[in-house]
């Protein structure tokens, strides 16, 4: 009788060990050590821009031309489906972007807005999702890539046109300017 007890006590001691082996098998984490090295972000400049549709006069490489009189608009469709690509000659490290919306306060409350955007690039797998505050200050949006060719901004909701001054608000979403900073080593 003694021996069967100490049999099984030792059996279960066993498979108690197996499953639990297992299990801290699964647990063990591993830890990756990180020797990058701090590089200071400076501004990057894409090669080309394109964008979903653009008003006449209004192309998507005024977003890039470092002109404060020139803006992208979309054509009419309210920022409808409206995106914007970003496409440079090399890979590059993206810290962040920063976006602005129409310097001239009537023209910005004339047009809508960007209010929620996606943005993804070729070499992340996550997106980046949020939402810009309805003001022409410049807004600046974290990334962290880390060989970038392409990046995608996303209109996912907007802030509607309002009237200003004597005129109707117009049809179109506008942007000033998108900037991008990080390094390009
Ligand atoms: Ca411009």
């Amino acid at each position: 009788m003694l021996g069967a007890v100490v049999l099984f006590v030792a059996l279960a001691a066993l498979i108690f060990n197996v499953f639990r082996g297992g299990g801290e098998e699964a647990a063990t984490s591993t830890t990756t050590t990180s020797t990058t090295v701090p590089v200071a972000a400076v501004e990057l400049f894409p090669a080309t821009v394109e964008a979903s549709s653009f008003l006449n006069g209004h192309d998507p490489e005024n977003l890039i031309d470092g002109d404060a009189d020139t803006d992208w608009n979309d054509d009419g469709a309210r920022g409808v489906d409206a995106w914007v690509r970003l496409s440079f000659t090399q890979p590059v490290r993206i810290t962040e972007i920063e976006l602005q919306n129409l310097f001239d306060d009537d023209r910005f409350k004339k047009n809508y807005k960007i209010q929620g955007y996606l943005i993804t690039t070729n070499d992340l797998s996550i997106e980046i999702s949020g939402r810009l505050a309805n003001t022409n200050d410049p807004q600046r949006i974290p990334i962290a890539s880390i060989g970038t060719t392409e990046l995608t901004i996303e209109v996912k909701s907007t802030y509607p046109a309002e009237p200003a001054g004597d005129r109707p608000p117009f049809n179109e979403l506008a942007l000033q300017s998108v900037r991008v900073f990080g390094s390009d080593g």
